[in-house]
């Protein structure tokens, strides 16, 4: 049967996508969801996680009349293997990115960059003594050396728990340790899970899967969690300010320099070279009116809250990006960067540049950034796309209009200061139920479905039923493109939550991150529970990842989950050949944690899903 070709209209929610997927067809680019068609129908084995690569007696296919791999590995068994390692790549990605920016501050902590600073000293002095590093008569210089020396020693071989559990309720710590999950150093419980999972080592599906858990904490807790804790310290605490998303922000008249990938350590730099008045003079003498910078995906998130600079879009937003034809530069670092890019860019002028050796593009230049040269660089790379300027071909850029304002930055650091001080407020407003709950939509764009339906819509509905919505990484653009972070939208949530948004000046769905930063969010979970003396999981809390697609997504999920935080997801990691792996992820998970994963396609039967529980846990907690 021929394959049905999915209308644009089907493709995408959004008119700034809808014009540049028509443009992109007229000058034939590849887009992803033209691929998505090439490779539809998907392999049914790799789909429900059946097939086992891991030795070369293999390559193994579990089926009904070949029930065993050569080794006699049955179906949970590869299952949960090829989940604890598609998890332990997702932690990775997190942590390996967490670990540059410790180096980051390391060698400022010994003076050996010129290029970076501590912009955020109170914060430093905060995060070490809470770690417990004697701060009195110390410079600065001092602790942030010992900081960043406690923050590699969690990465390493240690054999008790890493730093930031300090922030961990005692109930869940108890837990852990029982279940002997505690996390211990980020590589070593990532390593372990490649030692686990190779052939004839752990042989059990549930232990693999607790291991699973440990790995997830691990970037949870640690690697996340110091990305982000390090990266406010260096670049400075997030604070809510204005800033405006969609392809709108891209700007005819200018040249345009488009940031991807995740680790502010890059952006913060072009930003700064972008704003250098010599480049912007040189942008005039080629007919530019100046030098535009727009971000995507999770770097846009960390420069839009910092520094309010524009999102032109989510992950499935950057090819389209280049589409505009207007955009001179694409500067990348790392992670959900699709090597489409490239071949997007040379339909147009765009020229792509990559800054990391552990993350190079064929066809793409390579301008390695380190701490000793990035403000050099950086000069360079905008002075290229300076040069592109002229190459740009008028007669084909298209440029969708009105880009939408949003407020964006709720760091927890500014959350509190709203309240006042305390998390006292939010918790009575949640005792009195005029927020019932507070639910985190996080994660990105898949193809498979109609690009920001399921983040949107489910966002919508559960405002609408006093359920604070928090927001990072690419769902940001989904809302913040549907008007939900101005503080306008809380017309659109119920009355009680109406009522708190209205007094305190704030959107109902809060914008607090990248997908690094929903360590943020796991920090907040701790300070509640604390706050009332019970554990994460009694919280009225949830998390959703309604369109995700990558390992990191699934670590996060898994970490929210482990933390005792139920969990939606639009569809299954590819558990579903193994019914002990998917029973345990879809329930018995929580007699273990707490908590456990929900699937549902549907955003409006998510919402149920979520509201039931979150009214369960209040009851729970003696509220109506
Ligand atoms: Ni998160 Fe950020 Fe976006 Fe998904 Fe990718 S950019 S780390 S993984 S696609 S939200
Ligand atoms: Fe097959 Fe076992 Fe080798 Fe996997 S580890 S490929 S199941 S023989």
């Amino acid at each position: 049967m021929p394959k049905k070709k999915k209308s644009i209209e089907e493709k995408t929610l959004w008119p700034d996508a809808a014009r540049m997927l028509d443009k992109a067809e007229k000058d034939g680019v590849e887009t992803a969801w033209d691929r998505l068609e090439q490779q539809t129908p998907h392999c049914k084995f790799c789909q429900t996680g059946l097939t086992c690569r891991n030795c070369t007696m293999g390559p193994c296919q579990i089926r009904k009349n070949a029930p065993l791999g050569v080794c006699g590995a049955d179906a949970d068994v590869i299952v949960a293997r090829n989940f604890g390692r598609f998890v332990a790549g997702g932690s990775a990605g997190h942590s390996d990115h967490g670990r540059d920016c410790i180096e980051a501050l390391h060698s400022v902590a010994l003076g050996k960059s010129t290029d970076y600073s501590i912009k955020d000293e109170a914060k430093l002095l905060r995060i070490a003594r809470e770690l417990g590093i004697a701060v009195e008569g110390k410079g600065v210089s001092e602790v942030a050396l010992e900081l960043s020396d406690l923050f590699f020693a969690d990465f390493g071989s240690r054999q008790h728990e890493v730093s930031f559990l300090v922030r961990v309720p005692e109930k869940r710590k108890k837990l852990w340790n029982e279940l002997g999950i505690t996390p211990r150093g980020v590589d070593r419980e990532i390593a372990e899970m490649m030692h686990r999972t190779h052939m004839g080592c752990d042989n059990d599906a549930p232990n693999l899967m607790l291991h699973s858990a440990r790995t997830c904490l691990a970037d949870g807790w640690a690697g996340s969690m110091i990305a982000t804790e390090i990266s406010d310290i260096l670049f400075g605490t997030p604070k809510p300010g204005k800033s405006k998303v969609n392809l709108g922000v891209i700007q005819e008249d200018m040249v345009n320099i488009l940031v991807h990938g995740h680790n502010p350590i890059v952006s913060e730099k072009v930003l700064e070279a972008v704003n250098d008045p010599e480049m912007i003079s040189l942008a005039r003498e080629k007919g530019a009116k100046g030098i535009n910078l727009a971000g995507l995906c999770c770097t846009g998130n960390e420069l839009m809250m910092r520094q309010g600079i524009p999102l032109a879009g989510n992950h499935l937003m950057t090819e389209l990006a280049i589409v505009t034809g207007a955009v001179e530069l694409i500067v990348v670092d790392y992670q959900c960067i699709m090597p489409s890019l490239v071949t997007a860019g040379n339909c147009y002028h765009t020229k792509m540049v990559t800054t990391a050796d552990k993350a190079r593009f064929t066809g793409a230049e390579h301008v390695p950034f380190d701490m000793h040269n990035a403000s050099h660089q950086a000069r360079k790379l905008v002075q290229t796309a300076v040069e592109g300027f002229s190459r740009r071909d008028s007669s084909r850029v298209e440029i969708p209009q009105g880009p939408m304002e949003m407020i964006t930055g709720f760091s927890n650091e500014a959350i509190l200061e709203a309240l006042g001080g305390t998390p006292g407020p939010l918790i009575e407003a949640i005792k009195a139920g005029k927020i019932r709950g507070a639910a985190a939509i996080v994660g990105c764009n898949n193809p498979k479905y109609r690009q920001d339906y399921g983040n949107v819509n489910l966002a919508k509905e559960l405002i609408k039923r006093d359920i604070l919505v928090l927001v990072t990484g690419c769902v940001t653009s989904a809302v913040g493109k549907a008007g939900l972070l101005m503080p306008e939208a809380a017309d659109e949530a119920g009355a009680g939550l109406h009522e708190i948004c209205k007094a305190l000046g704030v959107p109902p769905v809060l914008h607090m991150g990248s997908c690094v930063d929903n360590a943020r969010i796991l920090q907040l979970a701790g300070i509640l529970a604390n706050e009332l003396g019970v554990d994460i999981s009694d919280l009225p809390l949830a998390g959703s990842s309604p369109e995700w697609y990558s390992e990191k997504a699934a670590a996060i999920g898994t970490y929210c989950v482990a933390s005792g935080i139920f969990t939606h997801l639009g569809h299954p990691p590819n558990i579903t050949g193994s019914e002990t792996v998917t029973n345990l992820a879809l329930s018995g998970l929580e007699s273990l944690v707490g908590a456990s994963f929900g699937i549902e396609p549907d955003p409006f039967k998510a919402a149920e899903m979520i509201d039931e529980r979150i009214t369960s846990k209040r009851k729970g907690l003696g509220l109506s």
